[in-house]
């Protein structure tokens, strides 16, 4: 890429040459964006910060709470709550819904995020993230409620994480394809360092984790253990695992070089449909991941198609290259049809 860009004339020539965001998304992106830039100066802080460790609170999954969960969920918050873009806020960290208070202009989109995914790796100093989502508030009724947030992924306006990693970035699809943009710490500013991302549609690489293989249905053991039987096997080829149990991470690595990453339902605890959660981290993936021409299902059927009843509800992940995904469907789809 020779001439970089600015995320700021991204979006103002996503919105002014392609007609592709009104200005109340163009501005509402820019302040997310700029609440992550004050999220990595905390993680980045670490123990300097006094941010590491646990903040002795629950959140409403029952999760103990790190204080960068806390602070990055503020910082969302704060951030957001007087531009005159939102009617309300969805978070991880807070059971119910966040109304933009009377004393500020309320808009039409709805933000959701999971404010730091990863938190297991916050005080081991590996990868990390938030995963932000857009929805836009119906205008036949007035006033929000958490019902106006239970739209089915599809009808995301945008989505998009960023990665506090070796790199901060940003990545970011408007419903026209991803970009990607990396944090210039001497400027202060989002640089673009990728456009039109695409996701390889085959891959030799799988993200799952494997201490839970015992527990597993049928259809992800028999792809897994064909992926570990390599080139001897039905296969033909070897493959390589990765794990860093941050699920920004993982896709972005995916993102970048493609992949497979699983989450499935699993017997430990048979009624939860998956671990991560639809509004806030599968849905905004999925997005991300089909707009770069991938897939995300939850094993039987499109994530972004799933029709959610709670705020909170978990979901099944299987996302990333586009044929192994397929495949993986395929083997729930056999097994659920006995073909
Ligand atoms: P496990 C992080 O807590 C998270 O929600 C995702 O980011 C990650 O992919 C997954 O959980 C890791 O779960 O069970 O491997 O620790």
């Amino acid at each position: 890429m020779s001439h970089r860009i600015s995320l700021t004339q991204y979006l103002i020539e996503q919105q002014r040459e392609h007609g592709h965001i009104p200005a109340q998304l163009r501005l509402l992106i820019e302040v997310v964006a700029r609440a992550c830039k004050g999220i990595a100066i905390s993680v980045n802080k670490g123990a300097l910060g006094g941010v590491l460790g646990s903040a002795g609170s629950e959140n409403v999954q029952g999760e103990v709470q790190k204080k960068l969960d806390i602070i990055a969920n503020e910082v969302l918050i704060e951030a957001n709550e007087w531009g005159g873009a939102l009617a309300a806020m969805a978070s991880e960290e807070m059971d119910s819904i966040h109304v933009v208070p009377n004393r500020y202009p309320q808009g039409e989109y709805l933000l959701l995020f999971d404010p730091l995914d990863g938190s297991s790796n916050i005080d081991v100093n590996v990868s990390i993230g938030t995963i932000f989502s857009v929805l836009k508030k119906s205008a036949d009724h007035p006033g929000v409620s958490t019902e106006d947030f239970l739209q089915p992924g599809h009808q995301q306006a945008a989505a998009g994480y960023c990665v506090y990693g070796p790199q901060t970035t940003l990545v970011l699809t408007l419903g026209h394809g991803v970009a990607m943009f990396t944090l210039d710490r001497e400027q202060g500013s989002w640089v673009q360092t990728a456009i039109d991302v695409r996701i390889p549609e085959d891959t030799k690489e799988f993200a799952i984790n494997m201490s839970n293989r015992r527990h597993w249905d049928a259809p992800v053991t028999r792809y897994i253990d064909e992926c570990l039987a390599g080139k001897d096997g039905p296969r033909g080829k070897d493959f390589n695992m990765r794990w860093i149990a941050s699920m920004v991470a993982d896709v972005h690595r995916i993102l970048c070089r493609g992949g497979i990453f699983m989450y499935p339902w699993d017997k430990r605890e048979p009624r939860k449909p998956g671990k991560l959660r639809l509004m806030y981290e599968a849905n905004p993936m999925g997005f991300i991941v089909e707009q770069a021409g991938g897939a995300a299902t939850n094993g039987l059927e499109r994530i972004l198609d799933l029709a959610p009843t709670e705020l909170h509800q978990r979901v099944s992940v299987v996302l990333g290259s586009k044929n192994e995904v397929e495949r993986v469907t395929a083997y729930h789809r056999e097994s659920r049809t006995g073909t």
